[in-house]
């Protein structure tokens, strides 16, 4: 008997956090899976080191039409997941322009290059719940109004959108995931909860001055102490590995559509820094976090908390980790890595 053809997925972003656990999970469906890889002078493969003898990268940017075209020319695949942007919300005020070309015009070079090649591929866009901003009611849900409060709010918008038009215009199976907060062991160091839970076992590893840096270039911990901005915003943290699924499943359905993907509750930074100090059996945790006005931003957003009532009645999804198992998890995971070096 003939074996089943293997389904083929393209992932933009695939060495960052999601696309990391996206592809390990494709390979786990029986994918063949591609990646799409932006040139850097020192290769960026830490989260995909594991698996790069699995997966075919190419060499491409969003900022580059002609490098998507190739990458889907060559490969064929049947379903495209764009997860590639510059998706640190406070850098966007600092380079708002890169963001709008790879956070927004990126979503429509991919989506034209899918048009004009192979307008059957099944596109999955990565939105956020930064796009809700200034919150207008709580939970939010796929009907709540954006009020995006960054430069990568705005563009994440346009790349919603887009999607959405895409989808009425051209008739393309192209769903967007409204991901709310979402981390890992292989977050970027400068997102907060990484920040928190490296900064955590750099000092239960009796570590005064890391050698990992921070947002601003400086050492994450110096002088026995994690430097952090408001402690009072409040997001809704899943787990990173939970959510890929979700991804997956949208481009399952018979229809494309949107969904929000959350856990429902929500939890201030000041929380996450407790929790991340208990674990490592510290509660006078105040003694080494000290408030530092550079890390606030030119404008907040202070609560976020999603429903995924429509992802779990559609797509039967719902989150497996919660908020203590997650920051467990983390700090665990950097402490072990600490020790291994
Ligand atoms: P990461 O920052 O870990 O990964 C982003 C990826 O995009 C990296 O692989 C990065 O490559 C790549 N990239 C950046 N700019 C370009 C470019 N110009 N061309 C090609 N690739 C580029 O993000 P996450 O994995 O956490 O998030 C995945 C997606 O989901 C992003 O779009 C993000 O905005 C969105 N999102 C994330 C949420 C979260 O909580 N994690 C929640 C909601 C949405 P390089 O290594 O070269 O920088
Ligand atoms: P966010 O994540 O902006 O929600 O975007 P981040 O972890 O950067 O910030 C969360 C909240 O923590 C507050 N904060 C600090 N943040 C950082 N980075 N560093 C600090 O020292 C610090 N102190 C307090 C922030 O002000 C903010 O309120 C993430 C990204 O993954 C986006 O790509 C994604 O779209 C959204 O989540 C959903």
């Amino acid at each position: 008997m003939a074996s089943k053809k293997k389904k083929r997925a393209l992932i933009t972003g695939i060495n960052g956090q999601d696309g990391s656990y996206l592809a390990e999970f494709l390979l786990g469906e029986n994918y063949e899976v591609f990646g799409i890889m932006r040139r850097l002078s020192v290769p960026n493969v830490e989260n995909i080191s594991h698996l790069v003898d699995r997966v075919k990268i190419y060499d491409g940017d969003l900022l580059d039409e002609s490098s998507i075209v190739r990458a889907i020319q060559d490969c064929r695949p049947d379903e495209l997941y764009n997860l590639a942007a510059q998706s640190f919300v406070k850098s966007s005020w600092h380079q708002p322009i890169f963001t709008g070309e790879a956070t927004a015009m990126g979503v429509i070079r991919v989506l034209e290059a899918i048009r004009n090649t192979k307008p059957d591929i099944k596109f999955y866009q990565a939105s956020s719940s930064e796009m809700y901003g200034e919150v207008e009611e709580t939970p939010q849900t796929e009907t709540t109004r954006f009020h995006p409060r960054s430069p990568y709010g705005v563009a994440k918008v346009f790349g919603h959108w887009t999607t959405v038009n895409y989808r009425e215009s051209f008739d393309i199976f192209a769903c967007s995931g409204i991901l709310f907060n979402h981390e890992s062991p292989r977050r970027g160091l400068e997102f907060i909860t990484r920040k928190i839970t490296y900064g955590v076992a750099c000092i239960a590893e009796g570590i005064k001055t890391s050698p990992a840096v921070n947002e601003e270039k400086e050492s994450l911990v110096k002088n026995g102490k994690i430097k952090l901005g408001n402690l009072d915003a409040r997001r809704d943290w899943g787990y990173a590995k939970d959510y890929v699924e979700a991804m997956w499943l949208m481009l399952q359905q018979k229809k494309p559509d949107d969904y929000v993907i959350a856990t429902g509750e929500n939890h201030s930074i000041k929380e996450f820094v407790q929790e991340a100090f208990k674990c490592v059996g510290v509660t006078n945790w105040q003694k080494y976090v000290q408030i530092d006005k550079r890390f606030f931003r030119p404008a907040e957003v202070e609560v976020l908390q999603g429903s995924c009532a429509k992802a779990k009645r559609v797509l039967g999804w719902k989150p497996k980790t919660k908020f203590k198992e997650l920051v467990e998890i983390m700090v665990k995971a950097d402490i072990d890595k600490l020790r291994n070096k």
